[in-house]
């Protein structure tokens, strides 16, 4: 066994085989070793090391290199944290302006979850030649969140969010059929990922972008297409830490009467208050108290 000291990031995952980028162009190899044994689960976005199989053809994945992020996410009523990708900076929420209908909610779960990993997160609001985004991209005004307004169809929009994604690792996440794909066709020229057929129903459960794929982009940087899904919840999070995941909410924390507020009935919440004034939306704050309650009643670990 030839041991090449070649490392490689992974672009995909077929099964048991991970397609991997390396210097001297992509490969297909299989965990190895200590790696199969007992790594951690290797996720899109995972820098690998590399040896050379003695059945020719297929690569061992010998070891994973510390992820310098990660995007986790609880699997809808599952326990623990299931990452997703990995070695990624950005995190862009794509949501349709119309068909399917926008979700406000279920991009607030999506945002907070970027933020409780620590990614820095924006929002595209995309067919907007299907009906205006504006009032959708109004409610996110507050959170100082960037908000693209794009056309996969028409093209509208799409100069910006190219720039938006130059030179950092992003991931697109968000509802199925919202457009994600087509989003990444119309910012990479030759790209040729699958979207769904105009004939098809969006059926529950069914995606068109079945595993996430890495594309690196001929401007710098690199962007992963991950499925679309209809829920998630949030794990991990200890509960008096959940208004730090509302950017909004930031400024307001210290303010509060108890250090330790939870910002739902407490006397004297500046979140509350905030809300009261109406400079803290009523929708987001919504969205804080389902998550919050969630969290209260959320099995602890060890139960
Ligand atoms: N009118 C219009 N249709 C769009 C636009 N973007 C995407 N579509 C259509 O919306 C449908 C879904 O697009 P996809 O790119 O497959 O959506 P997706 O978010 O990748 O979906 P999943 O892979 O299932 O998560 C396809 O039929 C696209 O042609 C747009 O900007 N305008
Ligand atoms: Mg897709
Ligand atoms: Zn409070």
């Amino acid at each position: 066994m030839v041991n090449t000291n070649l490392t490689g990031t992974v672009l995909e995952r077929d099964g048991s085989v991970y397609q991997i980028a390396t210097p001297e162009g992509t490969v297909r190899a299989v965990l190895r070793g200590k790696a199969k044994d007992e790594g951690p689960k290797v996720v899109v976005g995972d820098i690998v090391s590399l040896e050379i199989g003695e059945a020719g053809g297929l690569f061992g994945i010998t070891a994973v290199e510390p992820r310098r992020s990660v995007l986790a996410r609880r699997v809808p009523e599952g326990r623990g944290l299931r990452p997703v990708v990995a070695n990624v900076d950005q995190v862009v929420v794509v949501t349709a302006a119309v068909d399917p209908a926008p979700v406000p909610q279920l991009l607030d779960r999506l945002l907070a979850i970027a933020e409780v990993n620590h990614l820095t997160a924006a929002i595209a609001i995309n067919k907007i030649d299907l009906a205006p985004g504006d009032a959708l991209a109004e409610r996110f005004h507050s959170t100082g969140y960037p908000v693209y307004l794009t056309s996969a169809k028409t093209g509208e929009g799409i100069p910006e969010l190219r720039k938006g994604l130059r030179g950092r690792a992003s991931v697109v996440t968000g509802p199925s059929g919202a457009g994600k794909s087509s989003l990444l066709n119309a910012i990479e020229s030759g790209l040729k990922l699958r979207v769904r057929e105009i004939s098809a129903k969006i059926r529950r459960g069914r995606q068109t972008t079945v595993s996430a794929i890495m594309i690196p982009l001929t401007e710098g940087g690199y962007v992963i297409d991950t499925p679309g899904f209809s829920e998630v919840g949030l794990w991990g999070v200890e509960p008096a830490e959940l208004a730090e995941c509302f950017p909004e909410f930031r400024p307001l924390i210290a303010s509060c009467r108890f250090a330790d507020c939870r910002h739902k009935q407490e006397p004297d919440c500046a979140v509350q208050q905030a809300v009261v004034t109406g400079s803290v939306r009523d929708d987001r704050y919504a969205s804080y108290l389902a998550l919050l309650s969630e969290l209260e009643s959320a099995p602890k670990p060890w139960e």
